[in-house]
């Protein structure tokens, strides 16, 4: 006989959360509710609604739990992630995968379904034992928009559910109302932090795995706690919906969403693509510019527009280098009296929160993410362990920040997108800011090539030059070369097609060290800005347009009062021709290797490409100083 999952629930739910989730009348969450109620076999399951009062008891319990600990900010709370579990794992995250897709998936760490998906029910089976679990309800998007996608959360970690209440929109009621032939599709997220030590961490790491099935979207997350691992609605959601979207003709981006403000604040509203670690929070940041989202953007063709929303609520930022003169605006929310998580940061013997690169006289010993904490203390490996990791975070809503657009992270239709960021973190080859001649060339010379020199933000070497197409390499879900094409034949089939940028904010200058500062990014997105309504003239490039030196020596003036001198902007803006043929050889290296089946036109466009970039050396040089090239 069919096990009767309403039974299962009843015997481990009140009688207030059972007729929460009876409310529903949807048979597709009471099934998975039900199934892992009985298969990960917590102790209880509360079921949480949108009302205050349930929000409020998931706070208390992360604190009653001892996953959060108070801070001398009484709104404020810090969580430690276990010292091995401090960056997303790459190796254990796997996309399960029937046997008919296992070949062209077999570059995005998959494993065959049947198999992955026994071992991941046998690690899960009685994980959540003698915990209690909760059952929450959220929205990618806002709520009851074209872009909506509602999630089920069910986790045992309060910390998890406590972070997906500040990152994301509450959507009990959107289930509630859901007409009768939606209530089949929503995503599903099956997340365990499983045994937990005395500082409230995951203990049984090696039993780590983050298994993603695209085909009937629902993620489980076993013995994870760090967020990148253990959020359903972030990462997991976000490769479930690319793989959709991929299905369907629209877009999920890795990516922010910001309006420029133009003297007399009119917004030109960007999205911007830079892998983890490259900017990205921080051009969404600029000071006196707004905001719409800092990570993950869904992009719809609306009535013919290129139409952005942010998937989030709140934002999940790296806190390391955060201080009063690099992220003035982020640094001040963090210091006052509202609801923040901070993670894997020091915890002083004031109850303050500190993190490297924060800016001020930092105590020599508290409690941070390797337990107690002196400084000069190492660990097992023999490594001095620092006063925060270099992934540590804070997690916090988006509309604390005055610099939010209001209008644009509510519109339910979304803002309009009039260009496009790329960033990578290149040291020798990319300049700061140029601008694509097309959508097409945009996609394949800007996204397609994005590489960074790898920082903390995963585990493993620091430093290594990593290609990541779209910057959304790590959350790729479907084939890469037909990731590619729908890129290119969404903001063709749009009219008002954006511009494309590249943005690259980590050149290094002869001596090594960065060349410009931290904020000269409010001058390249102002260019950028110019160019998209007709303000600037630019010089050609064999790859695209870069700016005049006149009009950024005038824009570093306006806005940060630097005198930008010409020698500098010679030396960033010298197209590098050896250098970029190079980075177009390891794309094509790096496509053949993702996905055997990649388009021969995408090959076809680099060579071209290429044999453009090599008749330009042989007819102005190796290094082209800005000006010098003629098409
Ligand atoms: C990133 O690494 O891109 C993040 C943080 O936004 S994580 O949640 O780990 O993905
Ligand atoms: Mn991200």
């Amino acid at each position: 006989m069919a096990t009767d999952y309403r039974e299962v629930l009843k015997s481990k739910m009140s009688e207030e959360s059972f007729n929460k989730i009876d409310a529903l009348k949807n048979q597709k969450v009471i099934e998975f509710v039900g199934s892992f109620a009985e298969h990960c076999n917590p102790k209880s399951i509360f079921v949480c609604t949108d009302s205050e009062e349930d929000i409020q008891y998931v706070r208390e319990q992360a604190l009653a739990k001892g996953e959060e600990l108070p801070l001398a900010n009484s709104k404020q709370t810090i969580h430690w992630d276990g010292y091995g579990d401090q960056a997303r794992d790459k190796k254990n995250t796997r996309y399960l995968v029937y046997k008919e897709n296992l070949e062209e998936m077999s570059s995005l760490n998959s494993v065959e379904y049947e198999e992955g998906h026994a071992e991941i029910m046998d690690i899960a089976k009685n994980n959540m034992e003698g915990k209690d679990a909760v059952v929450l309800f959220f929205s990618e998007g806002p709520t009851q928009s074209p872009f909506t996608i509602p999630c089920v959360q069910f986790t045992d970690s309060w910390y998890v559910a406590h972070s997906e209440q500040i990152l994301y929109r509450s959507a009990y009621s959107h289930f509630l109302n859901m007409k009768e032939e939606e209530k089949n599709d929503f995503f599903r997220f099956i997340h365990s932090a499983g045994q937990l030590d005395e500082n409230g961490c995951s203990v049984n790491l090696e039993k780590r795995r983050i298994y993603m099935d695209t085909q009937n979207n629902i993620v489980y997350s076993m013995n994870a706690q760090y967020a990148g691992n253990s959020v359903g609605l972030k990462k997991h959601s976000m490769r479930l919906a690319i793989s959709k979207s991929g299905k369907e003709g629209w877009l999920c981006e890795h990516m922010f969403i910001m309006a420029s403000l133009d003297d007399d604040k009119n917004k030109t509203y960007f999205a911007g693509a830079y892998p983890s670690a490259c900017g990205k929070t921080s051009t969404a940041m600029i000071p006196g510019e707004q905001i719409v989202g800092d990570d993950i953007a869904y992009f719809r063709n609306i009535d013919g527009e290129f139409r952005a929303v942010n998937v989030e609520f709140g934002m999940f930022g790296i806190i390391k280098d955060v201080n009063a003169k690099d992220d003035p605006v982020i640094y001040e929310n963090l210091l006052k009296n509202q609801e923040v998580i901070f993670s894997n940061v020091l915890k002083g013997n004031d109850d303050k929160p500190y993190w490297v690169g924060m800016g001020v006289d930092t105590p020599d010993e508290g409690r941070n993410h390797a337990g107690e904490w002196k400084k000069g203390d190492k660990d097992a490996a023999g490594n001095v362990i620092p006063i925060a990791h270099g992934n540590s975070r804070y997690t916090m809503r988006l509309d604390y920040l005055d610099n939010i657009d209001k209008e644009g992270f509510e519109a339910k239709e979304g803002v309009k997108i009039e260009g496009v960021l790329y960033g990578g973190r290149d040291s020798d080859t990319t300049v700061p800011v140029e601008e694509s001649p097309n959508w097409k060339d945009g996609i394949l010379l800007k996204a397609a090539t994005l590489e960074s020199e790898t920082t903390s933000a995963t585990l493993g070497a620091e430093g290594v030059r990593t290609p990541s197409p779209m910057a959304n390499m790590d959350f790729v879900s479907y084939p890469l070369g037909k990731y590619t094409m729908n890129n290119i034949a969404f903001g063709e089939g749009v009219t008002d097609t954006p511009k494309i940028f590249s943005n690259n904010y980590f050149m290094r200058g002869k001596d090594g060290n960065f060349m410009t500062s931290k904020l000269a990014k409010k001058v390249w997105l102002h260019w950028a800005e110019g160019r998209v309504h007709g303000t600037y003239d630019a010089y050609d490039t064999p790859t695209g347009k870069i700016p005049l030196y006149a009009d950024l020596k005038a824009l570093f003036k306006k806005h940060l009062d630097e005198d930008f001198s010409e020698e500098d902007y010679s030396f960033l803006f010298t197209f590098r021709c050896t250098k970029w043929i190079e980075k177009l050889e390891r794309a094509k290296a790096f496509y053949a290797k993702m996905d055997k089946n990649t388009p021969q036109e995408i090959y076809d466009y680099w060579d071209a490409a290429i044999a453009k970039i090599a008749k330009a050396r042989d007819e102005f040089g190796d290094e082209i100083l800005p000006g010098a090239f003629k098409a």
